[in-house]
Formats: structure tokens, sequence, C-alpha cells
């Protein structure tokens, strides 16, 4: 539903744009970064989500300079808040093209490096929600990224095909929980076994966890209460214009 031309000339005419939903570290109520997630905002005022242009984006070829867009765009909004807290975290979404053509690597570097934004401040998603084909190149890209003191995230952990095995050749740093599994949590004190499943994977793997799609006070206390430490959803922010992530970090720092 989306022509081609519409969308390579609206990447060009920067149209595409970045939103920052905060992580939250949950021991602390500090922020902890953010993930950054693309939207579509036309000149005359509609905002179209991603859903509606993402799988053409990788369908097309365009995946690639429409992520390129977007990193830059995260430099320039993020450059002075990276260098007023080195800790904060950016999360980028890569796309499966990413591990096939292996010039993300290169294109990180020529984005980023010799600015405010360390490569230790950027973490990969890699989603788990369709196979990985190329799995030597997958492999390569993580490695080059650890490398550089970036971290890799898998994304929407839970709804693939992975198991221990996959994730732990991956070499994955963070595993973030899909919301899926957070919404089955309904009480603080109510077991939700899946979930637990989840976070003794990766305990098991001795990776960082995310908790995703968190919109209550008892999903946030049962997680918690697990040991988990960040999370986002909409319970403390949705994906954020700059100006208002920007005020957010500052104030819950
Ligand atoms: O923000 P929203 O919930 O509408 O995003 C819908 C889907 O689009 C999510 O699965 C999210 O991971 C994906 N997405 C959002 N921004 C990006 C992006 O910049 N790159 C990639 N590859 N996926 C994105
Ligand atoms: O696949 P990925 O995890 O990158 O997708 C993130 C998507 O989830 C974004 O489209 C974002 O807008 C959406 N999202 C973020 N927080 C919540 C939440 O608390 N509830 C729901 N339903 N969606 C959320
Ligand atoms: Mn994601
Ligand atoms: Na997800």
């Amino acid at each position: 539903q989306v022509p081609t031309f519409d969308l390579e000339r609206a990447i060009q005419a920067g149209e595409l744009k970045p939103r920052y939903q905060p992580v939250i570290d949950l021991q602390t109520g500090q922020i902890a970064g953010c993930e950054v997630l693309i939207r579509w905002e036309k000149p005359n005022g509609e905002i179209i989500s991603p859903g509606a242009f993402i799988e053409y984006a990788e369908l097309s070829g365009l995946a690639i300079p429409m992520t390129l867009s977007l990193m830059e765009q995260v430099r320039d909004d993020l450059e002075d808040l990276c260098a007023r807290h080195p800790h904060l975290k950016i999360s980028i979404n890569l796309f499966e093209r990413h591990f096939r053509d292996g010039a993300i690597v290169e294109d990180v570097k020529a984005i980023f490096s010799g600015t405010a934004v360390r490569y230790s401040q950027l973490v990969f998603e890699i989603t788990e929600r369709q196979p990985l084909s190329n799995m030597e190149g997958v492999n390569a890209v993580i490695e080059d990224l650890r490398k550089l003191g970036s971290k890799v995230a898998l994304d929407d952990a839970g709804t693939g095909h992975s198991n221990l095995a996959y994730i732990q050749k991956l070499g994955i740093d963070i595993v973030k929980i899909d919301r899926v599994f957070v919404e089955l949590i309904r009480h603080r004190n109510v077991p939700v076994p899946v979930v637990d499943a989840l976070i003794g994977m990766a305990t098991e793997l001795n990776t960082e966890i995310i908790a995703e799609g968190v919109e209550t006070e008892e999903q946030a206390l049962y997680l918690r209460a697990k040991g988990i430490r960040q999370a986002q959803g909409f319970l403390f922010a949705p994906a954020l214009p700059i100006d208002s992530y920007i005020a957010l970090a500052e104030r819950m720092n």
C-alpha cells in the first residue's frame, strides 16, 4: 500500500524521523537509555507507523538508506545529551538485510566516530521474528559490532525459533522479552511460567534482560521481583519526539 517511489522520496526529504522510547531502570527509577523507533511524518502532519512500511522497506532495498538516515539523525539529536550522560544507551533496530550487506559496521563508524556518541553507548537489535538466513554474515556483523564496544540485543525474544544453543552461538549481550509475554502478567504474585522460562534462559546465557511492553504497575513489580532491571512500555512512556525525550532524560538523571 506504500508506493516505492514515495518511500524513497520521503527518505530523501527527511520525512522519516526517529522517536525515542525511554528504557527505565526498575531499581533506581532512572532512565537507562532509549530505543529508536521510526515514524513517517508527512508534510500534512499525518504520522505513519512503521508497521505500514517496514516490510516494504526491507523488500525494496530501502532498509539500508533508511537506517543510515535514521542513525545520522540520532547522532545529531543525541550528541549533547550523550556528552552530558555517557551512561545512557541508544538501541537501534537492524534489518535482516544488514547481515547480508556487511556495510552496517562501516556505516556505524562513519556516522559515530569522533562524536560524543560513543560506540559503547550503542545497542543493535536483531529481531527473532524473522529467520536469519545467512548465519555467517550474522556472526561476522555481531562480532564486528561488539569489537567496536557496542552491544547486541535479541529483539522480540520468545516469538521466533531461537533456542539456547542458537542464541549462545550468536553472542548476544541483551535479551528483550517480547510484549506478548509481558502482557500475560496480570498480578505481581501470580506466576507466569513462560515469562519465568525466558528469564531463566537469559540468566543461563548470562545476558542482560529488557522487558518490553510494560503497561501496568503489577507487571513492573512482578519483573522487578524477578531481578529484572530494565523495562520499557506505555507505563513509563511511548516513543517520544526528541525534545520530550531529552527533557525527560535530563529530569530523571
Ligand atoms: O513503533 P512501533 O511499535 O509502531 O513499531 C512497529 C515495528 O516496527 C516494531 O516491530 C519495531 O521493531 C519496528 N521498527 C520501528 N522502528 C524501526 C527501525 O528503525 N528499524 C527497524 N528495522 N524496525 C523498526
Ligand atoms: O519489535 P519492537 O520491540 O522493536 O517494537 C516496539 C514496538 O512496540 C513499537 O512499535 C512501540 O511503539 C510498541 N510499544 C512500546 N511500548 C508498548 C507498550 O507498552 N504496549 C504496546 N502495546 N506497544 C508498545
Ligand atoms: Mn526493537
Ligand atoms: Na519486541
